[in-house]
């Protein structure tokens, strides 16, 4: 067994209940001393699982009973886009830390832990990345960011999106990465080069491979499925430094959740000892009828059946949803329903009142 083992490394409850509401984003943090609050993954033997929730800078800082939402239900937060590249890095040699911070300072100062998402991904990348013209340059671009980022949160961070979404929407095998600027001019380094990075900074920050759409029935998925579980062994055997897999769980209603496929998912995670999370659990109710009792209900009974399946397998580290509340959500940006009633994809609704999600969420994170 080759790849390091840190399942005795669990997040600790924050202590939310002493949570104190505190100004969002005044000045943000003043010095890296500010992080010195003791916030490592423990082994705190927990009796349950923490849930969180992605977070926004700036609905933290403008609506304070959304704040207030997230300081009472959650334990963890990640922030949803501030700790992306495109946020972080508006020029080669500039880095803009002022969003996460505040993030990072409110949730310190309220007893809530964060996940960092995320060091290497295609996605929301500042244009001037695609200019990286050799394989040196993407090397030092990729280990400077992860060094400067990671070293700045240490402490502050204790789990990390290190690589998010690397293989394609139909797989053949864990060669087909999806075609990022890192991918291009580094190959499936890239991925052993991110987690390396990242473990030598940061010696216990949690590291995790974060993918989406493992959870249905069809050959798409099942393709990605083995993919996947090809590039967790590769990495394995290969000595690379990864200690969880993040199941985003985007649960589309409409499709059918492959709960044997799924489960031998787990199982194979399992036994590479790899403990899993739940990252970005939300419903995407396009295709669910308009009344709202019933919406309400055909959201919960999806997540209770992907939960119930992943449970029978192994108990996650962390649930978290991609997002709070209705407010704010990202679903309509690319899911928006037709009879033009607002998605409601997260545990509160927009008025912040808990859902049937909530309660399902609150179950599986009480069960043994
Ligand atoms: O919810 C996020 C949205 O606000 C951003 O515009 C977008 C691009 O950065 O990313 C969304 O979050 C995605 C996450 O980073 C990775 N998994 C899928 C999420 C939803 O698209």
């Amino acid at each position: 067994m080759s790849i390091e083992m840190h399942s005795r490394r669990r997040f600790l409850v924050g202590s939310a209940s002493a949570a104190t509401l505190t100004a969002f984003g005044t000045g943000g943090l003043s010095s890296l001393s500010a992080f010195a609050t003791p916030s490592r993954l423990s082994d705190d033997g927990g009796s349950f699982v923490p849930y969180g929730a992605a977070v926004r800078s700036d609905a933290l800082s403008a609506d304070s009973s959304y704040r207030e939402a997230v300081i009472v239900n959650c334990q963890l937060v990640v922030p949803e886009s501030e700790l992306k590249w495109l946020e972080l890095r508006p020029a080669p040699d500039q880095y803009r830390f002022g969003k996460a911070d505040a993030i990072i300072d409110f949730a310190r100062q309220n007893g809530i832990r964060v996940r960092g998402h995320t060091l290497a991904w295609y996605g929301a990348l500042p244009k001037w990345t695609e200019s990286i013209a050799t394989r040196a340059d993407a090397e030092r671009e990729l280990t400077d960011h992860i060094e400067t980022v990671v070293s700045r949160y240490k402490g502050a961070i204790p789990s990390w999106d290190v690589i998010n979404e690397p293989l394609v929407d139909w797989p053949e095998s864990a060669a087909s990465l999806r075609p990022s600027i890192w991918a291009r001019r580094l190959g499936p380094d890239y991925l052993r080069l991110a987690l390396k990075a990242t473990a030598a900074v940061d010696a216990d920050a949690q590291l995790v491979i974060n993918e989406y759409d493992v959870e249905y029935a069809g050959a798409r998925f099942s393709a990605k499925r083995s993919a996947l579980v090809q590039l967790l062994r590769s990495l394995r055997d290969r000595d690379v430094p990864l200690h969880a897999v993040g199941l985003q769980a985007h649960l589309f209603a409409g499709r059918t959740i492959d709960r044997d496929g799924l489960q031998s998912l787990l199982t194979e995670i399992k036994a590479l000892n790899l403990d899993v999370l739940i990252t970005e659990l939300d419903v995407i109710d396009r295709e669910l009828p308009s009344e709202i009792h019933e919406r309400d209900k055909l959201v919960a009974d999806l997540a209770n059946q992907f939960l119930g399946a992943v449970h029978e397998v192994i108990r996650p580290k962390a649930i978290l949803t991609w997002g709070l509340s209705d407010r704010y959500t990202w679903v309509p940006i690319y899911f928006k329903r037709r009879d033009g009633m607002p998605n409601r994809p997260l545990p509160l609704d927009a008025d912040l009142k808990p859902k049937p999600l909530f309660e399902v969420i609150e179950q599986f994170r009480h069960r043994a």
